[in-house]
Order: C-alpha cells, then sequence, then structure tokens
C-alpha cells in the first residue's frame, strides 16, 4: 500500500453506506436465480475471477484531432499510472494487471516492478509503438514501420519490439501487442503485397524472438492512420497472419476495429474454432475507432461477444485463455471513473453470458425454434446481475459501489495537489 491509495476506513466507510441495500438486493436476485436452478454463490465466486488489464495509457485524459482537454491531477509518468491502476484494483477488484505501452512507459523494469508489487499489480502484454517517431530514433515511420520499404526502418521496427519483448520478461509479463499503422492514404501509393510480404517477414523475425511461454498478438484495424488501406486490415488478414507465424501467434480483437454492423461475435466465434483468438482490447463505438467506454453504446454487442467466451468454456475448448485488456480513450470524463466502470460493464456482460441456460438454447436450437433461442438470451441479458457484481468486489476487499467510494475518498483533488496542471491544447492519444 503506498500513501496515495485510498485508505482502507474510506472504503469501508462507503460500503456500509449500501450494505443493508445489497445484502437484500443479493438475496433477493439468489432467490430468483435458484428458482431456474442456478447457484448464485457459484457464479459470483466465477465472476471474481474474471480479470481485465488496464491500458496504461487510458488513466490519462485522451483526446482527438482537434483537441485534448487535460484534466486535474493527471499523471505525470508511469509510476502516476500505476497509483491510479492501483486505486482502479483496490475498488474493483477486477483489474490486477496493467498492459504497458513502450516507449510512454519505458523505464527501469525493476523500478517499475517494485512499484507495481507495492501496489498489488502485475503486467498483462506489452504494447509497442511503432505508429508514431520518438525523438531518438533514426528512421521515421511516417510510411510505415514492419511493412516499410525501406529494410532499415523495418530493422529498426523489428528491434523495437524485441526490446518490448525483453522489458516485458524482465516485468514478467507473457505477451507481445503489435498494432501498427502501416497502410497508405492514396490508391496505388503502395503495393498490397509487397507491402503485406515486408510485414510478414518482420513479424517473422518478432516471433523468433519470443520466449516459449509468451504469445504475440497482432491487432487488425480497418483503417486510421491510413485512410485508403491498411496493412493489417481485418480479422482474415490477422488470421493469415497468426496462422504463417505459429502456435504462438493469436489474433487480437479491438471492438472498435471494425466497419458498422460488423458481427464481431461472429468474428470471435471463428477465431475460437480455429485456436488462433488471442484476447481482446474492449472498448465501445458507434462510428469508428471511438474507444468509448465499454458497454455504454452497445451493451448487448458486448453480451453476445461474452456468450460465444461463455460457451467455448463451456464446451471446454482446449487452451482458450483469451487476454481481456481495456483499450480506450476518456475524453470527457475522469479516467479512473470511466475505467472503473467498464471494467464493470465487461463483468456484468461475463455474469449475464453465464446466466444463459446453453442446454436448452441447444435444445431450441436443433428444433430450429427461433424466438426462443433469442429468448434464452435475453433472459439472461435482461437480468440485473449488479447484486452479483457488487458481492464480487466485496468480498475481495472492494468497493460494493466503487465510483460512489472514490468520490468519496477525495482521491483526485489528492492528486490534483501533487501533479502540476498539463497544458494541453495538441492532440492526445487517437
Ligand atoms: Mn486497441
Amino acid at each position: 500500500m503506498t500513501e496515495l491509495m485510498i485508505a482502507a476506513d474510506s472504503v469501508a466507510a462507503d460500503n456500509e453506506k449500501h450494505s443493508k441495500a445489497h445484502t437484500s438486493d443479493y438475496a433477493a436476485l439468489g432467490e430468483k436465480l435458484a428458482r431456474s436452478n442456478i447457484d448464485i454463490d457459484a457464479i459470483t465466486a466465477k465472476v471474481a475471477q474474471f480479470f481485465v488489464a488496464i491500458p496504461s495509457w487510458g488513466v490519462g485524459t485522451g483526446g482527438t484531432r482537434f483537441a485534448r482537454f487535460p484534466g486535474a491531477g493527471e499523471p505525470r509518468h508511469i509510476f502516476d499510472k500505476l497509483d491510479d491502476c492501483g486505486v482502479i484494483q483496490q475498488l474493483t477488484r477486477a483489474t490486477p494487471t496493467v498492459s504497458l505501452h513502450i516507449p510512454w512507459d519505458k523505464t527501469d523494469p525493476k523500478e517499475l516492478k517494485a512499484k507495481a508489487e507495492a501496489l498489488g499489480l502485475g503486467f498483462d502484454a506489452m504494447n509497442s509503438n511503432t505508429f508514431s517517431d520518438s525523438a531518438d530514433q533514426a528512421h521515421s515511420y511516417k510510411y510505415g514501420s514492419l511493412s516499410h520499404v525501406d529494410a532499415a526502418t523495418r530493422t529498426q521496427a523489428i528491434e523495437h519490439n524485441i526490446e518490448c519483448i525483453e522489458l516485458g520478461v524482465a516485468l514478467g509479463s507473457k505477451a507481445l501487442t503489435v498494432w501498427v499503422g502501416d497502410g497508405s492514404n492514396f490508391p496505388g501509393q503502395s503495393n498490397f503485397t509487397k507491402s503485406f510480404e515486408r510485414y510478414l517477414a518482420s513479424m517473422a523475425e518478432i516471433y523468433k524472438a519470443l520466449p516459449d511461454d509468451w504469445r504475440l498478438f497482432s491487432e487488425h484495424k480497418m483503417y486510421e492512420p491510413a485512410f485508403y488501406s491498411s496493412v493489417v486490415q481485418d480479422w482474415g488478414t490477422n488470421y493469415l497472419i497468426a496462422q504463417t507465424l505459429g502456435p504462438k501467434a493469436q489474433c487480437l480483437v479491438d471492438l472498435g476495429h471494425h466497419a458498422p454492423n460488423t458481427n464481431i461475435e461472429m468474428i470471435v466465434a471463428r477465431l475460437i474454432q480455429f485456436g488462433k483468438l488471442g484476447g481482446f482490447h474492449f472498448n465501445d463505438s458507434k462510428y469508428g475507432d471511438d474507444d468509448l467506454d465499454a458497454g455504454s453504446v452497445e451493451p448487448y454487442r458486448l453480451f453476445l461477444v461474452f456468450n460465444e467466451l461463455v460457451d467455448a468454456e463451456y464446451r471446454g475448448v482446449t487452451g482458450f485463455h483469451p487476454a481481456h485488456m481495456i483499450d480506450q480513450s476518456h475524453n470527457v470524463t475522469d479516467p479512473i471513473e470511466s475505467l472503473i466502470s467498464s471494467a464493470n460493464e465487461i463483468r456484468r456482460a461475463y455474469t449475464q453470458a453465464l446466466l444463459v441456460d446453453r442446454a436448452s438454447l441447444e435444445g431450441y436450437q436443433n428444433d430450429n425454434d427461433a424466438l426462443m433461442a433469442s429468448e434464452t438470451l435475453k433472459r439472461a441479458y435482461r437480468t440485473d446481475v449488479e447484486a452479483i457484481l457488487a458481492a464480487a468486489r466485496l468480498r475481495a476487499g472492494g468497493a460494493i459501489d466503487p465510483v460512489a467510494a472514490y468520490r468519496a475518498s477525495g482521491y483526485r483533488g489528492k492528486v490534483a495537489s501533487l501533479r502540476p496542471a498539463v497544458k494541453g491544447g495538441s492532440g492526445g492519444i487517437v
């Protein structure tokens, strides 16, 4: 525990306020679920073991191409970011790991590890960055990185990824996520086939540097920053990458990286079926890669994604252990509150998916009873599982109402006095 963590008695005092109502809500839900032969405590125990990683870049205020409006007490460096992540974990007990972004978070791994351990945190997948230039680099990524026409630029990008692996090994991470902005803005600007050949050759070099117990996640994105073509534009290309590289290579699905109306849950099912679902970047979107809070726009879609994950769990798919990570940009909220709420929504979707009566669903599917099949999913989705989520947090030492507990703690005001205000008119993380 560090001095910046919220005092335990402050959380306890807030829990006390909600305790009576929570106990009563949990009992009522338990009774309701028991009528369907569901043991609420068994569900709560499973939910308590479901975790999602916080992205280090998510605790700072994001921005758009137009502007960034910094909030009070913004983290100045990775150690401040870890403090904020520690608070999210303290209250939700759903986020014990942090996903780092290199070079943004680059520092002495020993210090990083000691700080994380003091906060009760570990590290999830490492994220490399070859989509922007850092001050000291020899070759620019303006025209691409792993697929660049220039061999020296590709080598620099490969070496950066290998450095991320080495740093991750020192921190206890077990995966590297590679997302590249490589692509083109004009038809004819780049040769689709040759670009992808160069990308695959570069990724093969990175794959060679991967420890045996690591996984390599490639992340597809339809467009942006390249607006005509992206080298890794969709899940099909992503699957080809993972298939070409080998068994340690898997696909990462960022929910915001698809065309509007894409059936993402079906992509998830396909990747599971062929052993290539590596993990997720959870967020929500309305139009593009909006990076809005998970479950804020299309909660039913999030539930349907989890329905596929729980279905795989239920079927006992071998080697199935997707990494759960959040990837969001918080422009108008306190990032800590958004991340608390998002972790909650992700767990909510998981919990609702656990309530699906899978034997009945299969029966309706086999009987071609479309209405009852749909109703079986809806019945689980309509269940208000907040009491289960609260119990999972509370039993692990967290807060019944984590946003309320956070506001009551005065944490933001406290860090605002310690961290000088950031001036920010420029674009943020897009
Ligand atoms: Mn992402």
